[in-house]
C-alpha cells in the first residue's frame, strides 16, 4: 500500500516542491492550502504524472474549526499518514517593533504557531492510533537567529524550534519521529508575501547571490523522511552557500 504525505501550504513554494517530491516517491498525498484553485490543479497534474493518489483540502491553519473540521472529516483511509510537513506559514512586514504593525504580529502568530500547533495536534493522534509517523516542521534560520526588524516573524520561528522540541520528547514514546527544518533564504513567494505584493522589493532580497529554490529544501526533507525507520534527524540547518548567517550574505 503506498504511504501517505500530508503537506500543508502546498499551492506554492516548499510546500508544492514537497507535493512533487513524495509524488515522485510514490506517496498519497493529502494537500492543504487557502487557494483551492491552485491545490485542484497541482492535484490533477500529479495524479497524471506519478499516477498516486491526491485528496486536496482548502482551509485556512489559523482557524481551529476549520482545521479540525476538514481534517477530522478526511475519510479513514487518508488517516493512515506515514508524514507531515507543518510547512504553512509566513511573515508579514519587516517593521521595527515600536512601529509594528498589529494585524501583521496576529496574522504571523496565528499561521506559524497557532496553525501548526492545531494540525500537529490532530495528525499526531492518528500517528499515535497508527502505532507510527514522522512530523516535519518548518523552522528557519529566523528560528536559530534574530535580525533586524524580523522581531515577531523571528519569534515565531523560534516558537517552532522548541515546540519541534516538545513534540520529540512527547512523542518519543509512540516511535513518532519529529525533525524540524530551518531554511536560509529560498526564493519562493515568501517575501512577495512578506512584502504585501510589492515583488520589486521582494526581487532584492534575492539580487546579487545565489538563493536556495524550493525543489534544494523539498529533496532534503525527503532525505530526512526517507531515512531508515530507527533514524531521527531532529534538526537540521540548510543555508544558500553565500549565506552564512540570517544577515551575513555575500551579494556580487
Ligand atoms: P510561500 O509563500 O511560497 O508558500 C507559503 C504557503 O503557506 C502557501 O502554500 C500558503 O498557501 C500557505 N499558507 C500561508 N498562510 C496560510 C494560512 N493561513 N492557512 C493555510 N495555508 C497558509 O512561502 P515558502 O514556501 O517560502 O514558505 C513555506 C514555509 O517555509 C513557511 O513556514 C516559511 O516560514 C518557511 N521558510 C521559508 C523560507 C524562505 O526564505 N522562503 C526560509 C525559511 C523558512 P495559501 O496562501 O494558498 O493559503
Ligand atoms: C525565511 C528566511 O531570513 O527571511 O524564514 O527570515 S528569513
Amino acid at each position: 500500500m503506498a504511504k501517505i504525505a500530508l503537506i500543508t501550504g502546498a499551492t506554492a513554494g516548499i510546500g508544492e516542491a514537497c507535493a512533487h517530491t513524495f509524488a515522485r516517491e510514490g506517496y498519497n498525498l493529502i494537500l492543504t492550502g487557502r487557494r483551492m484553485d491552485r491545490l485542484e490543479a497541482l492535484a490533477q497534474k500529479l495524479n497524471k504524472k506519478y499516477n498516486v493518489e491526491v485528496a486536496v483540502s482548502s482551509f485556512d491553519v489559523r482557524s481551529r474549526e476549520q482545521v479540525i473540521q476538514n481534517l477530522e472529516g478526511l475519510p479513514a483511509k487518508w488517516k493512515k499518514i506515514n508524514v507531515l510537513v507543518n510547512n504553512a506559514g509566513l511573515s508579514q512586514g519587516l517593521d521595527p517593533i515600536q512601529n509594528g504593525n498589529y494585524d501583521d504580529w496576529e496574522t504571523m502568530i496565528d499561521t506559524n504557531i497557532k496553525g501548526l500547533l492545531y494540525v500537529s495536534r490532530v495528525v499526531s493522534n492518528w500517528m499515535i492510533t497508527n502505532g507510527h509517523g514522522h512530523i516535519i516542521n518548518l523552522g528557519s534560520i529566523a528560528g536559530k537567529e534574530v535580525y533586524p526588524n524580523g522581531n515577531v516573524y523571528c519569534a515565531t520561528k523560534h516558537a517552532v524550534d522548541a515546540l519541534n522540541k516538545g513534540m520529540r520528547m512527547d512523542l518519543v514514546q509512540h516511535g513518532i519521529r519529529v525533525t524540524a527544518i530551518h531554511p536560509g533564504a529560498v526564493e519562493t513567494e515568501f517575501s512577495e508575501v512578506r512584502f504585501k505584493g510589492d515583488k520589486d522589493r521582494a526581487k532584492k532580497v534575492y539580487e546579487g547571490f545565489e538563493p536556495l529554490v524550493a525543489d534544494d529544501v523539498a529533496e532534503t526533507i525527503w532525505f530526512v523522511a526517507s531515512r531508515p525507520a530507527h533514524v531521527n534527524i531532529s534538526d537540521l540547518v540548510i543555508m544558500p552557500t553565500a549565506q552564512a548567517t540570517a544577515t551575513n550574505i555575500v551579494r556580487k
